[in-house]
């Protein structure tokens, strides 16, 4: 049979330019706030938490397969909507694709909100085994455990009916198997012995879909998605005849569990207290808190408006409160019988990182937040 010759694939690498990401189209929603994320390459430290769970990763899959996985890690994050979306089969109308929930450099052009925006090219080039790490951005919640720029690893392994044959299995059945042995391998790889769960879950572009959830400071965090890839990927892209797994990894809620990170923000901390207590290659560390500043909140009530959404506010209070900005939550909620108005109201906590935080700074911040909600989302304060 003819080998498949490797296409190259395009490389833009290096931070983009900021006139390319926020370019004045009418559709984009970036802010500098985001755009000083580009760039930093968190994955790319060899002595960051980030940097380490990547290469543990990569070690453990060279392992489990020597050398069956070809490994990326400077894909540019700045892709097209048909390949972030359409060539995984996100439906048109998926809530994904809202300006609410990813961030468009203009109509056709989004900042990735996953890895699997590389499935298909890297198909296309011929890999039927790769390892794609990159930065995404999601327009999401604030809390302890979401950011609205984190990292993914994408993982995806083709089969040949050669393979499924010899395990006398059915294709879907043996990637579903090696699938999820892979992945409890590496979760026992990282954890040693971790309480770990599998969700039913949907994803437009596998079946069957799962989740993997660790439990991690008294709760169920979900830390990948994976499946079966829907078989018109595979067909369109790589070769008809052959079955594939996928994987999307969250290095950040990873990271979180094996170094014992207790907020997402700390990741993007520049301070020495936080940085030097990890080292490439070392998978013991776990983090020692300098110090828990203590934290404020601000109540804030309102009126919704029929174009009022969460993340709106909670990308207006980030653009605000950077990461000073700990958690936004919905504690009251009510609707008027006679007006049918809603109000909403939502607790800001802040608490720094790195130091205690002044009533002066952060009055000035919620005076500011209490403001541009009033202007921008056009709701009537209480
Ligand atoms: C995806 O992004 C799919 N592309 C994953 C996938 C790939 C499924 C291939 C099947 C095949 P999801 O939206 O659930 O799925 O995100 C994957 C992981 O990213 C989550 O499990 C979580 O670990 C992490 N994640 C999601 N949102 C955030 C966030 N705001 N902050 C930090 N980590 C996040
Ligand atoms: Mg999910």
């Amino acid at each position: 049979a003819p080998v498949a010759v490797a296409a190259p694939v395009q490389l833009k690498t290096g931070k983009p330019k900021r006139e390319d990401v926020i370019t004045g189209s009418p559709d984009n929603n970036i802010s500098d706030y985001i755009y000083d994320k580009m760039g930093v390459d968190l994955h790319r430290q060899a002595d960051h938490p980030i940097g380490i769970i990547k290469q543990a990763i990569y070690d453990y899959f060279e392992k489990r397969n020597p050398g069956m996985f070809k490994t990326f890690d400077d894909r540019y994050p700045i892709v097209t909507t048909h390949a972030n979306f359409d060539e995984v089969l996100v439906p048109k109308d998926h809530v994904s694709r809202s300006p609410n929930d990813t961030y468009y450099v203009d109509a056709n052009t989004v900042l990735r909100c996953h890895t699997s925006a590389h499935q298909a090219e890297t198909l296309r080039a011929g890999h039927p085994a790769f390892l794609v790490t990159g930065d995404v951005y999601r327009r999401d919640s604030i809390d302890s455990t979401h950011y609205p720029v984190f990292h993914q690893m994408e993982g995806v392994r083709v089969f040949t009916e050669a393979e499924w044959t010899a395990a006398g299995a059915d294709a879907t059945a043996l990637a579903e198997k090696d699938l999820k042995d892979a992945l409890e391998g590496l979760a026992k790889h990282l954890f040693g012995d971790v309480e770990c769960r599998w969700i039913d879950a949907y994803f437009p572009f596998t079946n069957p879909s799962f989740e993997l959830e660790i439990f991690f400071k008294g709760k169920w965090l979900e830390v990948l998605g994976c499946g079966v890839m829907e078989q018109v990927i595979l067909d369109a892209n790589y070769k008809p005849g052959h079955k594939a797994w996928a994987f999307g990894l969250g290095l950040e809620r990873l990271a979180m569990v094996l170094f014992d990170v207790p907020d997402i923000r700390l990741f993007w901390s520049g301070d020495d207290r936080f940085l030097k207590q990890f080292k490439a290659g070392d998978l013991t560390a776990r983090f020692k808190p300098y110090s828990k500043y203590p934290s404020c909140y601000k109540d804030m009530a309102f009126w919704v408006s029929p174009e009022f959404s969460e993340n709106n506010l909670c990308e207006l209070v980030r653009n605000i409160g950077g990461d000073l900005v700990e958690e936004v939550t919905l504690i009251d909620n009510f609707t008027n019988k006679k007006t049918g108005r809603t109000s909403n109201c939502y607790r800001i906590v802040y608490r720094s990182m790195e130091r205690s935080l002044t009533d002066e700074e952060i009055n000035a911040i919620q005076d500011k937040v209490r403001q541009q909600v009033a202007d921008v989302l056009k709701v009537e304060l209480r």
